[in-house]
């Protein structure tokens, strides 16, 4: 890792830029999967499933029989790891169901909201060299609470036409609906717009490459809503002479290992904890059968040495990474600084890999600085909150005449009207009483 000391605070947000993504060239492939899709639905579909992924496909549906003969290749042991992480992804999510509180904003005015599920939901798990069955729980587990009533999921099948069984297994216990073995473009330009045979959505999530990212942003055009923007895997670790470095060290490797274009900072006031976090990386990359792609990402990756803690949470929250993890003498009183994060991570027993699969937390977190703007998935990103009101007789004295100049100020006669037709019914009702 580069280490870089006492930077000036000039050079700060240059420190906490990300690379950027060139989007034109991909967004003439995508405009031109999007159209053939839009036009030509499954035989569009198929063939650029075809040419992308797998040629011999004939078919991107995926059976009910096929999801059925997934779980005989999934070991017990992994069975129970999936459901101990489901049921606490479960219960942290049910826990963010919200009541509807009515508000009487003024006598006889009634406002409250109350949450409905977006109907359809589509989820993207990438493909590749790791098989994110966690995701398909992070996704799918908040929209079977959420009550979402159709959740399609897509991925796109391996080299021999085929999905990880892992996936499918945690697709059925997840309430997932339909599968459909697509990935890239095509997956996202299926979900958008509906074909024959899969269901148009509402929302889109999800993690994927370049393609992917590109292919989500362009189908907010057609109306369809996406979780967030999203681009590489990102880790900040701010440590002091209190942590573990053979500890940070891991977590680090753990967000490296995601891809070669990974994010990992570390920042920390003591110069001997970045020697020796730095020694410790060397230690465990040796063992690591992804270590091509963690030294990859390293690259990219740095250790800064701040003049002290405040520093250090002052740059963390100008960079916004998606996890945070505070390695510090006391990370309550740390954590209360925090602006800017996907996810925190509080002390050293506190590793990401437990919010990745089972904590009970949503590991789909914003980042490239959006967590500046944006929170990660949650019970909400599947849910609309609608906002009600009835107002009585005694409402319409409430407010009546309120309503009424200002309607007038806008000059707009027909509004007003609606009030003053209701004003006059009252007073009319107020003589012959
Ligand atoms: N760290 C990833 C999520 C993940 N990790 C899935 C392992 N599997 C999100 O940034
Ligand atoms: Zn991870």
């Amino acid at each position: 890792m580069k280490i870089i000391s006492n930077p000036s605070p000039s050079k700060w947000e240059k420190l906490s830029e990300r690379p950027m993504i060139k989007q034109q060239k991909l967004m003439k492939t995508v405009d031109k999967v999007f159209y053939d899709i839009h036009r030509k639905g499954d035989k569009a579909v198929l063939s650029y499933s075809r040419r992308y992924d797998f040629p011999d496909q004939e078919s991107f549906i995926v059976s009910s029989e096929t999801i059925d003969e997934a779980a005989k290749l999934v070991s017990e042991r992994l069975k129970q790891s999936i459901e101990l992480a489901r049921k606490n992804i479960e219960v942290f999510h049910r826990s963010q169901i919200e009541e509807a509180v009515k508000v009487e904003t003024a006598p006889g005015v009634v406002c409250w909201r109350e949450s409905r599920p977006i109907e359809r939901v589509g989820i993207y798990v990438p493909g590749g060299t790791a098989p994110l069955f966690s995701t398909v729980l992070m996704l799918a587990v908040p929209a079977m609470i959420a009550g979402c009533s159709e959740i399609v999921l897509c991925t796109p099948p391996d080299k021999e036409g085929k999905i990880d069984p892992a996936i499918l297994y945690t697709a059925k216990l997840a309430g997932v609906t339909k599968v459909f073995a697509l990935g890239g473009i095509q997956a996202i330009g299926a979900m958008t717009f509906g074909t024959e045979t899969v269901p148009k959505v509402y929302k889109i999530f999800g993690p994927g490459n370049q393609y992917v990212m590109a292919a989500k942003r362009s189908s907010q055009y057609y109306g369809v809503a996406i979780d967030m923007p999203a681009g590489p895997s990102e880790v900040l670790i701010i440590a002091d002479q209190t942590c573990n470095p053979s500890f940070v060290a891991a977590d680090l490797l753990s967000q490296a290992e995601h891809g070669p274009d990974s994010q990992v900072i570390l920042l920390s006031c003591n110069k001997k904890v970045i020697k020796e976090v730095n020694k410790e990386i060397d230690n465990h990359l040796v063992a690591l059968p992804r270590q091509d792609i963690a030294i990859q990402a390293l690259k990219n990756s740095k250790a800064i040495l701040f003049k002290d803690i405040e520093d250090c949470i002052a740059f963390s929250n100008l960079y916004a990474p998606e996890h945070l993890i505070l390695a510090v003498e006391n990370p309550s009183l740390v954590s209360r600084e925090v602006i800017n994060a996907g996810s925190v991570f509080l002390g050293n027993w506190s590793c990401e890999s437990a919010g990745d699969y089972a904590s009970g937390t949503n590991h789909t977190l914003p980042t490239s600085g959006f967590a500046k703007s944006f929170s990660g998935v949650s019970l909400d990103s599947f849910i609309k909150k609608i906002t009600f009101q009835q107002i009585s007789e005694e409402g319409i004295r409430s407010i009546g005449n309120a309503v009424e100049t200002m309607a007038e100020a806008e000059k707009l006669y027909a509004h007003k009207n609606a009030m003053t037709l209701r004003q006059g019914l009252l007073a009319e009702k107020l003589i012959t009483n």
